[in-house]
């Protein structure tokens, strides 16, 4: 008698497999959560109003790339010739846990303050570095996947970004279920916080239905600890931020002189803010990343406000090399810095030798010189 061999069952992969295939590698290249959305989902147009109205009312200060491109943010197909649909994908970058639910940076007011998503490499190139191996993978995996009307067996196309173009990043992943939108405007998830960049994959593959949508219940409930904390009151209502204001983009995006009414609340922060996350319910649940690219390079998570005062061009040449900190380039950096030193706390000796310091650069650049000036004057007033 023959012996039987049994059939191995080997169920073909749906649209539904494909998704899950495409979010377990994404887990493998270092995303935490990954979603899809449609190139023609209706957001974009809603969204693209929306915009016009905040900038109707100035709460771009600077930020001028935001009025451009409206027609590509209503319909980011123009983006990527032949997009179908957009892989969203966050990337926690927390390398240490902070105190849940306090502000604990300015309890070392000497010490200079980086936001914690700048303290590693850039995560314009962490992201879309990793988001092109993931398209490389699923590019491997197209002939599996033929036999769906997915489009498999046309051409590939695909393009990585992260806060690289005209995109609706939060909006996108907000609809494609990645988190909901806080009272502060970023993307929160309920089991990991906010602590997150996002970035998106535009593939030629048709994924996902034009109006598909998988948004998850928002859960800020009363709570408005953000509002409340936020040092320059940035936040102006729920959901809307006046960036003009945003010490985030005061540090990092304004060029030139900086308001005096912002300058002690800015206190030691010289490049970004976390203070709205850092005091979010929600981000009890952050996660560490599990990425090497956003560990802190140069001590620039505990590094004193004099250190970096003292660096020559080349030195922030030198260690901040890959680094978002490049974005606010050195004079820029030093304009910060004045100003946290101007907000700092020292007396006798300690006090004189700032003071010292802060006068040593005086010369180099007018606008500089009026922040030095600022600083010394602050720092004048604390000795007596
Ligand atoms: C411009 C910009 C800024 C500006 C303005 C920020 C802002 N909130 O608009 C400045 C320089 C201030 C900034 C700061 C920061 N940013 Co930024 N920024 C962007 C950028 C490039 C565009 C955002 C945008 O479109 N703003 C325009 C406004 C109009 O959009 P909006 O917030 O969606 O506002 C609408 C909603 O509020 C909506 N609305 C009104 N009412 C209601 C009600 C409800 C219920 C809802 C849901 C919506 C809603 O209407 C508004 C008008 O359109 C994105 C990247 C990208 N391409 O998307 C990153 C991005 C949003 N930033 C990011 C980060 C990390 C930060 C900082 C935390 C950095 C730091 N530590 O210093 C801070 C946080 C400040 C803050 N509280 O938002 C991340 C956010 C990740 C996340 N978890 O959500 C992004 C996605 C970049 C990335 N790829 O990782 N940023
Ligand atoms: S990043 Fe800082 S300044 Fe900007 S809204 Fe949040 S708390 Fe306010
Ligand atoms: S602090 Fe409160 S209101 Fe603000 S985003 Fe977090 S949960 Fe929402």
């Amino acid at each position: 008698m023959t012996k039987r061999i049994p059939a191995v069952c080997v169920q073909p992969i749906d649209k539904d497999g494909v998704k899950d295939w495409i979010c377990a590698k994404a887990a493998e290249f270092g995303f935490s959560d990954c979603g899809f959305l449609s190139v023609h989902h209706p957001l974009f147009a809603k969204q693209t109003k929306a915009l016009k109205a905040w900038l109707d009312q100035g709460l771009n200060g600077t930020l001028d790339f935001m009025h451009d491109n409206h027609d590509k943010r209503a319909n980011p197909a123009l983006l990527v010739d032949g997009a179908k649909t957009i892989i969203t994908v966050r990337m926690d970058y927390l390398h240490d846990l902070p105190k849940p639910r306090s502000v604990m940076d300015n309890t070392r007011p000497n010490h200079a303050i980086i936001a914690r998503y700048a303290r590693g490499r850039d995560y314009h190139k962490t992201v879309r570095q990793q988001l092109k191996k993931l398209a490389k993978a699923i590019e491997n995996e197209l002939p599996q996947w033929q036999h769906l009307s997915i489009g498999a067996d046309k051409p590939f196309v695909f393009r990585p970004f992260s806060d690289s173009a005209p995109i609706f990043e939060r909006p996108i992943a907000d609809a494609a279920g990645l988190g909901w939108t806080g009272k502060h405007t970023l993307l929160i998830n309920r089991q990991a916080g906010s602590f997150f960049n996002l970035g998106e994959l535009f593939i030629s593959l048709d994924l996902v239905d034009d109006d598909e949508t998988h948004a998850v219940k928002a859960h800020c409930g009363s709570c408005q600890a953000c509002m409340d904390i936020c040092p320059t009151r940035a936040i102006i209502a729920p959901y809307t931020l006046d960036a003009a204001a945003c010490i985030s983009y005061l540090t990092i995006e304004h060029k030139g002189s900086i308001d005096i009414k912002y300058r002690k609340a800015i206190g030691n922060r010289i490049f970004g803010c976390d203070d709205c996350q850092l005091i979010c319910p929600w981000n009890r649940y952050a996660k560490l990343s599990t990425v090497s690219d956003y560990a802190p390079r140069h001590g620039l998570d505990d590094i004193e406000l004099t250190e970096v005062w003292a660096w020559s061009e080349d030195d922030f040449l030198a260690k901040t090399e890959g680094s978002p900190l490049r974005r606010t380039g050195y004079l820029h950096l030093l304009r910060n810095t004045a100003i946290a030193l101007g907000n700092c706390q020292a007396t006798g000796i300690a006090l004189d030798r700032i003071i010292h310091a802060l006068k040593s650069r005086l010369g180099m650049d007018r606008m500089l010189d009026e922040h030095i000036n600022w600083a010394i004057s602050e720092l004048s007033g604390q000795d007596g």
